[in-house]
C-alpha cells in the first residue's frame, strides 16, 4: 500500500495496520530490551481506584527517558515518519515513547479515547509496534470501532462490552498500527503469559503536550496527572 492509500484508510477507519512493517532483527532486539526490563512480576503503578474503575492493568515504561537510545532508530525511521506526516500534516510533534505492559491474569484496557474529542481537531496519534506476536492464546488483543473517531464522545455504558461492529486486530512481531487518539479503542484480558506493545505517540504541530492527560472511559474522565477521576458519567 502506498502512502495515499495508507493515509486514505486511516482518515476512513481511526486506524490502519501494516503488517511487516520493521524489520525482525530490530524487533527482537527491542524485545529482548522490553522483556528484561520487566523481568517477573512488574508492579503497578496505577492506584486503586483507578484499578477498579477503569479496568485497565498496564505498567508503563518511558525507555528514552530513561537513556535506553535503541528506541530511537524506530522514532527515527524514514518510512514512520513520511507516514506521521502525511496524517499528521507538517511540524507534526513527536511526544514520547511508551512501552505498555499488562501481566497475566490481568483485565488488559477499557474501552478508551486516549484524549477527549471535544474539538475534533486536537488529538494524538498512537504509532503502536508490535515486537511480538498477539496471539489468541495470550489475549490481550487490540479492538477497535471503525470510523469512531468521527463519532464524537465515547457512549456511556458498560466499560467492556463488545460493540457489534468492533474489529478484533491480531498484530505480529513487526506490525505498525496507526490509531487516531479519538477512536474507540481497547485491549482484551491477558489469558496467557503477558503482553506488552510499544506506542510512538505523536500530534499535530500546535498539539499541547499533555494532550492525552485526560482519558475517556465509558463511566468516567480520568485525570493521569492527578490519579483523579474527574468526571463519573452517568449518560
Ligand atoms: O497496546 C495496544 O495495543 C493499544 C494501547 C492503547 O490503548 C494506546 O496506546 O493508547
Ligand atoms: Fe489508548
Amino acid at each position: 500500500m502506498h502512502i495515499s492509500g495508507i493515509k486514505e484508510a486511516f482518515e476512513k477507519d481511526g486506524y490502519v495496520v501494516i503488517g511487516d512493517f520493521f524489520d525482525y532483527a530490530v524487533m527482537e532486539h527491542l524485545d529482548g530490551l522490553i522483556r528484561n526490563y520487566y523481568g517477573e512480576d512488574p508492579d503497578f503503578w496505577h492506584n486503586d481506584e483507578f484499578l477498579s474503575k477503569a479496568r485497565t492493568e498496564v505498567v508503563p515504561w518511558f525507555p528514552q527517558r530513561e537513556g535506553v537510545s535503541e528506541f530511537d532508530a524506530i522514532e527515527n525511521d524514514e518510512c514512520l515518519q513520511a507516514l506521521t506526516e502525511a496524517i499528521l500534516g507538517p511540524e507534526w510533534n513527536s511526544q514520547y515513547c511508551m512501552v505498555m505492559y499488562s501481566k497475566q491474569g490481568t483485565a488488559g484496557q477499557a474501552w478508551h479515547q486516549d484524549c477527549p474529542p471535544d474539538d475534533p481537531t486536537r488529538h494524538n496519534l498512537n504509532r503502536l509496534v508490535y515486537t511480538s506476536d498477539i496471539t489468541d492464546e495470550i489475549g490481550g488483543q487490540t479492538v477497535v470501532v471503525p470510523g469512531s473517531h468521527k463519532r464524537g464522545v465515547l457512549s456511556f455504558g458498560d466499560p467492556v462490552a463488545e460493540f457489534d461492529d468492533q474489529v478484533v486486530l491480531r498484530p505480529k512481531k513487526g506490525t505498525l498500527v496507526l490509531l487516531h487518539g479519538h477512536t474507540w479503542h481497547r485491549v482484551l484480558p491477558i489469558t496467557g503469559s503477558y503482553r506488552f506493545s510499544t506506542n510512538y505517540r505523536s500530534a499535530p504541530k500546535g498539539t499541547p503536550d499533555d494532550i492525552t492527560d485526560i482519558c475517556v472511559y465509558r463511566n468516567m474522565r480520568y485525570r493521569f496527572s492527578t490519579s483523579s477521576v474527574v468526571e463519573e458519567r452517568t449518560a
